[in-house]
């Protein structure tokens, strides 16, 4: 390999306490309208796109970094607080397209949890806290919820190759729901 195709190392500031990544290259903004499907009620969040004016629901912040194996990508999720009639505000998840790569996600802010399934039905749940690390594994499809009160942030590190895959997730969710009532967050199917 030529010294022109080595990619430079770089440094990135992380404010721990916000769980905010310092100058980000790429910003991706998900509304409220972007998870249409998702929701077991999706009346509940068409009324909330209309009358909440399609609030923001979740932002990625990452750094340029090839999508080429042997680099790690660089993110951080926050996912803001709410439910839909009940159900906790959660992203949409994925496999990765590269099935056989795994994730890290940091907990940096708020609460929620990892939800994670496989293609076999396996289904699995892991508290997200501040500190807090969780380990995806290879083949885990995962999406976080937010069971708290303010946004769930996480730093998330994952193979460069690794991509996403929504399409089948879109199609077949996942099999257990993370709802808030009264303060009391219930997963169902218990
Ligand atoms: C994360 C996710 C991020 C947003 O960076 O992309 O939390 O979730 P969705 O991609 O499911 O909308 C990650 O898991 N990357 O692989
Ligand atoms: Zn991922």
């Amino acid at each position: 390999m030529s010294e022109q195709e080595i990619f430079q190392p770089f440094g990135v500031d992380f404010d721990l306490a916000a769980g905010a990544m310092e100058e980000p290259d790429v910003h991706i903004v998900r509304k409220a309208s972007s998870m249409r499907g998702h929701y077991q009620d999706s009346s509940a969040l068409e009324e909330l796109i209309r009358s909440g004016d399609d609030p923001l629901h979740y932002e990625v912040f990452e750094k340029n970094i090839p999508e080429q194996y042997g680099h790690l990508r660089i993110a951080v999720s926050k996912l803001q607080p709410g439910t839909v009639a009940g159900e906790c505000f959660m992203t949409k998840g994925h496999y990765h397209e590269v099935e056989a790569t795994a994730e890290i996600y940091l907990c940096l802010r708020g609460e929620g949890l990892m939800v994670m399934k496989t293609a076999s039905g396996q289904c699995e749940l892991q508290r997200m806290a501040p500190g807090r690390l969780v380990y995806v594994p290879p083949y885990w499809a995962h999406r976080s919820v937010n069971c708290g009160t303010e946004a769930l942030i996480s730093l998330c590190i994952y193979p460069g190759e690794a991509g996403h895959n929504y399409g089948d997730i879109e199609k077949q969710g996942f099999p257990k729901r993370v709802y808030k009532q009264n303060g009391e967050v219930r997963i169902l199917p218990s």
